[in-house]
């Protein structure tokens, strides 16, 4: 049976989805189409929260996390992996050629070096220069503001009704040197079942982790709930876990094999990106407060 390819993003990434949406149009599996969607904003030099660009730790490291699940449920991940502009492509690769699922620091870049990816560096200018304005008062409460965050989390649907996706982020800015997030840890920030459909998070990555969202939104699909409840039931997880809900954000987008997208999060502002029919859009989620 022909389906109707569909991709969707975390924030309002029109030029990442719609480069995965046209591919998923012109035929590409589910698998490529993710990783080739959240490159764009793994190169995106302005984006300070993924990929080439990334704001850094505290003490000046740019190290990124991703992760990756193809309709097999096979998975691939790298954290703190420093000096590689595409986590995301050595995600896939751990996945595919090696007995592993996720790799870290020294050896995910010794495994990228060896796969042929090249080493660069990853702190521009200007996130060095506003991480040299931060170190001035170095004044960090791990909150995360409400609009400044923009890990890409992307599900896909292609042709023959498949799903994968992929999430990819540098973090949060001036983290402790060694933090990982909810990005690349599968069912947190990511989860996908083909039989069911997928889910992706962004925010503040400890909360994410410790309610598993990815995954419980998953199941709740699979036990029947729509993409918008399973996604409310999830942000209200978390909020009843953490008494300073109100202090940091928390989105996520879910996706079930009919195609039916929902999203929910913790504060006014999140939106996600959406490529159906030939048509790209930004839709404001809802929200809790
Ligand atoms: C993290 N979830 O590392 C990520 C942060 C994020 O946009 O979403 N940033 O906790």
């Amino acid at each position: 049976m022909q389906n109707t390819p569909i991709s969707i993003a975390t924030w309002n990434f029109q030029k990442a989805t719609k480069k995965a949406g046209e591919m998923l149009f012109q035929g590409a599996n589910a698998l490529d189409a993710v990783e080739q969607g959240v490159r764009v904003e793994e190169a995106n030099l302005k984006n300070t929260t993924v990929g080439n660009g990334g704001a850094p730790d505290r003490d000046g490291n740019v190290t990124l996390d991703a992760c990756i699940m193809s309709p097999e449920g096979d998975a691939g991940a790298v954290v703190y992996l420093k000096h590689i502009a595409h986590p995301v492509s050595v995600a896939r690769k751990v996945m595919e050629e090696t007995p592993h699922v996720m790799l870290a620091g020294e050896g995910a870049l010794q495994f990228a070096l060896e796969n042929g990816f090249e080493k660069v560096d990853l702190l521009t200018e200007e996130s060095e220069k506003e991480w040299k304005q931060w170190l001035e008062h170095k004044h960090y409460k791990p909150i995360i503001n409400i609009e400044n965050h923009d890990t890409i989390g992307m599900l896909c649907i292609d042709e023959k009704g498949d799903i994968a996706g992929a999430c990819t982020t540098s973090g949060l800015a001036y983290k402790m040197n060694g933090r990982v997030g909810d990005s690349p840890i599968i069912g947190a920030g990511l989860y996908l079942d083909n039989e069911i459909g997928g889910a992706v998070a962004t925010g503040m990555g400890e909360a994410v982790m410790k309610s598993v969202g990815s995954f419980l939104i998953v199941e709740l699909m699979r036990q029947g709930k729509s993409p918008q409840e399973a996604c409310e039931i999830a942000v209200k997880r978390i909020v009843a876990q953490n008494r300073n809900y109100e202090d940091f954000q928390v989105a996520f987008v879910a996706l079930n094999k009919k195609g039916e997208v929902g999203s929910y999060c913790i504060h006014k502002g999140f939106s996600y990106a959406k490529y159906q029919n030939g048509e790209i859009s930004n839709n404001p989620s809802q929200f809790y407060i």
